[in-house]
């Protein structure tokens, strides 16, 4: 039986902010910043109901995940984990609500500002591009409290940055500066703190103009390829080549590019 409490089941609405910056964008905001932006229960399933949402509007191009000023997320929210038990915590299927984001069909950029830490981190992960502030603090804490980076960061740090980075993170809990994530492959790109947003919302921008099954094929075959064999991915990458060949925008992009003019692409 699930024991989260009554008051816990549903997120104020203000926790999880919509915006709407760019056309073909939109904005993710956690907005708990009196908790450091933590990951309830109720906030995780608000997070998962947008995404979801997202996925039945072909308007939606891109999307930027972001926190407050001070935080991305300082994890999953350790009030609502004290106490439970192992049956509890298998219920609740985060999985599910992690799955939502991980899989969502287009491009997901975190715009990572003060810590991203534990879950934080490991939210910062589900999406594919990160840009990080110079300010900002990464690491996965949680052996210090007696658990273990549970919502995939054992695994998705050992893909991103290799065994003996993902053993050091993980075995001592230290955090870590933006330019050393950098370094180690763990951030996509590391800006001032004051720039992360906007810099996130353009880079969104470019990509929902550019053409939308492309943009969604490239997504799709570099997820599926880095758990596949080299020969099952290329493979991959060549149908979904193929698939492209029967898009208006893959003529329009060509012939654009022949005629010396600007592509208008159409998505299609
Ligand atoms: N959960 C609950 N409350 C939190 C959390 C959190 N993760 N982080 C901060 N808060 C609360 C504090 O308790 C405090 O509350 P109050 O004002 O009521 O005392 C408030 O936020 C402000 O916190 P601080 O005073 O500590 O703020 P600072 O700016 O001084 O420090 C830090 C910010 C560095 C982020 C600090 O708060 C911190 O270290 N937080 C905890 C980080 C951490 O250990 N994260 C890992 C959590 S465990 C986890 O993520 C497990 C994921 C895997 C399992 C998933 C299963 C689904």
């Amino acid at each position: 039986m699930n024991t989260v409490t009554t008051q816990e089941t549903e997120a104020r609405p203000a926790e999880v902010l919509v915006e709407h910056p760019s056309p073909g964008v939109v904005l993710v905001r956690i907005n708990r910043p009196e908790a450091r932006n933590a990951l309830s229960m109720p906030l995780r399933r608000r997070l998962a109901d947008v995404f979801r949402e997202f996925e039945d509007d072909p308007s939606v191009r891109a999307v930027v995940l972001t926190g407050t000023q001070r935080t991305f997320a300082a994890g999953a929210d350790i009030n609502s984990m004290i106490g439970v038990s192992a049956v509890e915590m298998y219920r609740r299927h985060t999985e599910r609500l992690w799955a939502a984001v991980g899989r969502f069909s287009r491009p997901v950029i975190a715009a990572v500002n003060g810590h991203a830490l534990g879950g934080g981190l490991e939210l910062a992960m589900n999406a594919d591009i990160i840009i990080a502030g110079e300010g900002v603090r990464l690491g996965q804490p949680e052996v210090r409290l007696g658990i273990l980076p549970g919502a995939g960061g054992t695994q998705r740090l050992l893909r991103a940055v290799g065994k003996f980075q993902a053993m050091r993170l993980c075995l001592t809990g230290v955090s870590i500066t933006a330019h050393e994530a950098y370094e180690i492959g763990l951030v996509s790109q590391v800006v001032p703190d004051n720039e992360v947003e906007t810099g996130a919302v353009a880079m969104a921008a470019e990509i929902a103009a550019l053409p939308a099954v492309a943009v969604e094929q490239i997504k799709e075959i570099i997820q599926l390829g880095a758990d596949a064999s080299l020969e099952t991915a290329l493979a991959l990458e060549r149908k979904a080549l193929h698939i492209l060949f029967s898009t208006k925008d893959k003529e329009e992009g060509l012939r654009a590019f022949a005629e010396k003019r600007a592509p208008a692409f159409i998505g299609e």
